[in-house]
C-alpha cells in the first residue's frame, strides 16, 4: 500500500480504580493512537507508551516526536509498503520499540481489512477465546487487597497476578493464599523493584506455589535472573528484559528466566512478538501475553496474540469493565469464563467516533510534505 496521512491522536480514558505498581499510581490511562490513511483504506494503532517513562524510557510525547520527526515521515515517503516492510523501514532508527509497533499494527489493521483476514488468522493463532487474568495493584491495606481478588474471581477471572515490591510481598501473597486456597492460579509481578540481595528474601515466595515470579531485578540484569532462577523453586518470568527475538533467546541460553511474558508494544511489534512466541515454544518456554491498560485497539489486537498455540498460560487480558467504564471500543465482555478473539478483519473492532472524540485530548496530521494540525 501507498501511506497518505498518518493521525497521531492523544487520548485520556479514566480508570475504573486507581492502579499502583511499584514506579507510581495510575487514575487516567493516556495512549497515543494512529490511524493511518493509505490507499487501501484506514487502519488503527495503538501505542502503549505510558505518560512518563517509568515503565520503559519511552513516554506518550517521546513516541509522538519520534514519529512525527522520523518514523512518520519515513514510512510516509516509502512508494510502497506492508506490515512486513515496516520494521525493515525504521531499522535505522534505534530503539523506540512502542512507536514503531503502534505504527505496524496501523499498518497490520489496513492490509489485513483489505485482505479481510483477522489478525489472529494471520498471526497463526488457533483459540477462539481465551482465558482472562488479572493483574491487581498494590492497595493500602491487606483487607483491601483480599476483598478485591475476591471480586475478580467473582466476575470470572481465573488466574490473578499481585504486583509486589520491597514491603508488599510475603504478607499479601500469604493472605490471598490462605484467603482463596491452593487451586488458585496466582503469580506475582516486581517490576524491577528487587536488588540480587534480595534472593533469599525472594526464595521465601516458594511456599506459596506461584505460577512465576515476574521482572524481579533490573531490566538489564539477565546474571542476577539467571542466580534467582538457580537459588529458587518458582519459575523466573522476564518482561521488561525481553525487547526482541534476538534478546529472548540470549536470556533463555543464559538461564535467565523459563517463562516469558510477551508484550508486542515492548518488542517492537506484532511480527516480533510472533517470532518470540514461536522462538520459545521451540525452546519449550511457555509464554503469555501482557497487558499495558490498553484500550479496545491494543485489547483486540493483545487476544488475536494469545489465540496462538504457544500462549500456555492466562495473559493480563481482562474484560475493558476492569479498567475503564467508557472505551473506544465496544467493551470486551467475560463469557463463560473466558473473552473472545476477534474475528473480523483486521483488529475486528471499530472504534466508536463519538466516545473517541470526547476522549481525544489532542491530534496532529502528519503526510509526506507537511505537518497539520
Ligand atoms: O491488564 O492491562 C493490564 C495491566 C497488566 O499489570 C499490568 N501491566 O507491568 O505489566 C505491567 C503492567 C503495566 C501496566 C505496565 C501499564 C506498563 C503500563
Amino acid at each position: 500500500m501507498k501511506l497518505d496521512a498518518i493521525e497521531l491522536r492523544r487520548v485520556r480514558l479514566p480508570l475504573v480504580t486507581p492502579f499502583r505498581t511499584s514506579s507510581g499510581t495510575e487514575t487516567v490511562r493516556e495512549a497515543l493512537l494512529i490511524r493511518i490513511e493509505s490507499d487501501e483504506g484506514e487502519g488503527w494503532g495503538e501505542c502503549v507508551a505510558g505518560s512518563d517513562p517509568l515503565y520503559s524510557s519511552e513516554y506518550v510525547d517521546s513516541a509522538w516526536l519520534t514519529i512525527r520527526r522520523f518514523l512518520g515521515p519515513r514510512l510516509l515517503g516509502a512508494p510502497i509498503i506492508n506490515a512486513a516492510s515496516v520494521q525493515l523501514l525504521l531499522h535505522e532508527y534505534r530503539g523506540h520499540r512502542m512507536a514503531k509497533a503502534a505504527l505496524e499494527m496501523a499498518v497490520l489493521d489496513a492490509e489485513l481489512r483489505t485482505a479481510r483476514v483477522s489478525l489472529s488468522a494471520f498471526l497463526g493463532g488457533v483459540a477462539d477465546a481465551v482465558t482472562p487474568g488479572v493483574a491487581v495493584g498494590i492497595m493500602s491495606s491487606i483487607d483491601e487487597l483480599v476483598d478485591s481478588v475476591g471480586g475478580y474471581l467473582d466476575a470470572g477471572y481465573r488466574r490473578v497476578k499481585l504486583k509486589i515490591r520491597p514491603g508488599w510481598d510475603l504478607a499479601p501473597v500469604e493472605a490471598v493464599r490462605d484467603r482463596f486456597g491452593g487451586d488458585l492460579m496466582l503469580q506475582v509481578d516486581a517490576n524491577c523493584s528487587y536488588r540480587r540481595s534480595d534472593i533469599d528474601h525472594l526464595a521465601r515466595l516458594d511456599r506459596f506455589s506461584l505460577l512465576l515470579i515476574e521482572q524481579p531485578f533490573d531490566e538489564e540484569d539477565l546474571i542476577g535472573h539467571a542466580e534467582l532462577a538457580r537459588r529458587i523453586a518458582t519459575s523466573v518470568c522476564l518482561d521488561e528484559s525481553i525487547v526482541s527475538a534476538a534478546g529472548a533467546a540470549a536470556a533463555i541460553s543464559l538461564g535467565a528466566c523459563s517463562v516469558v511474558n510477551i508484550k508486542a508494544g515492548r518488542v517492537g511489534g506484532y511480527l516480533e512478538a510472533r517470532a518470540i512466541h514461536d522462538l520459545c515454544m521451540s525452546r519449550g518456554i511457555p509464554v503469555w501475553c501482557g497487558g499495558m491498560l490498553e484500550t479496545g485497539l491494543g485489547r483486540a489486537a493483545n487476544l488475536a496474540l494469545a489465540s496462538l498455540p504457544g500462549f500456555t498460560l492466562p495473559g493480563d487480558i481482562s474484560a475493558t469493565e476492569r479498567y475503564f467504564r467508557e472505551d473506544i471500543t465496544p467493551p470486551f465482555v467475560l463469557r463463560n469464563g473466558a473473552i473472545a478473539v476477534p474475528n473480523g478483519p483486521g483488529l475486528g473492532v471499530e472504534v466508536l467516533r463519538p466516545v473517541l472524540a470526547e476522549l481525544t485530548a489532542q491530534t496532529e496530521t502528519i503526510t509526506g510534505a507537511a505537518v497539520l494540525r
